[in-house]
């Protein structure tokens, strides 16, 4: 079954990784499977193709013949769902692991993004500096919690799984920031999952994509 993804034609962050289709070609990788990529402008994103495939207009998208997906969260859940390498086979480990993949979707990733999202947009606002400490110290109090479930394991529950794919996916938002200077384990851990070569195959696919000529 061959595997299509999307991805910017050219993504905003000139190949950082930050897109979300970095999570989903991490995840192939993981489990070895081979995939293509059809590259999408902003403007293929609102053109009935693909909103057809992502109502919402976004990337990335996944098809494989027998389904057509968006949400990265989903995507990354099919693929280990269907290859082994990314959840436990004990059915109580895997749900386990799957409630980390929604951790990092719904718990961490929001408060993130809330961050991101008011230093891109509402800098101008009169409340802007008032609302940035506590947006921080809202994701300082998850990211401290993270970190103490974490103590000095690895990876979250076990070996590593789809839930340590999202969460250090999540968590490389952050990276370029102060924020997790306080964080030292949290760091470590990012530093291990960007380790796993599946992380690097995945990073330099996105980054020669997004610098080809
Ligand atoms: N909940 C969805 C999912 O998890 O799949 C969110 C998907 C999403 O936000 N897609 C973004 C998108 O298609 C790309 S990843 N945006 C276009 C649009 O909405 O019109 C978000 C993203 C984009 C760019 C950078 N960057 O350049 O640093 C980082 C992250």
């Amino acid at each position: 079954m061959s595997i299509t993804i999307t991805a910017f034609d050219r993504s905003p962050d000139g190949g950082r990784g930050l897109a979300r289709d970095t999570r989903i070609r991490w995840a192939l990788e993981e489990v070895g499977q081979p995939y293509s990529v059809r590259p999408v402008t902003f403007d293929d994103l609102k053109r009935p193709g693909h909103l057809a495939l992502n109502p919402f207009g976004q990337i990335p998208t996944y098809e494989d013949g027998a389904v057509a997906l968006f949400e990265s969260g989903a995507i990354v859940l099919h693929v280990a769902q269907t290859y082994p390498g990314l959840l436990p086979e004990a059915p109580a480990a895997r749900a386990r692991a799957v409630s980390w993949v929604f951790a990092a979707l719904s718990t961490i990733e929001p408060p993130i993004l809330e961050l991101e999202g008011t230093g891109h947009s509402e800098r101008d606002r009169p409340w802007h500096a008032e609302r940035v400490p506590l947006m921080r110290d809202r994701l300082h109090r998850r990211l401290a919690q993270l970190a103490a479930h974490l103590g000095d394991s690895d990876w979250l529950d076990g070996a590593f799984s789809a839930g340590d794919l999202m969460m250090a996916s999540v968590l490389l938002r952050v990276k370029s920031s102060d924020l997790l200077d306080v964080h030292p384990t949290l760091a470590a851990y990012l530093a291990r999952a960007e380790a796993r070569p599946a992380y690097r195959r995945a990073y330099e696919a996105q980054r020669s994509f997004n610098t080809r000529p």
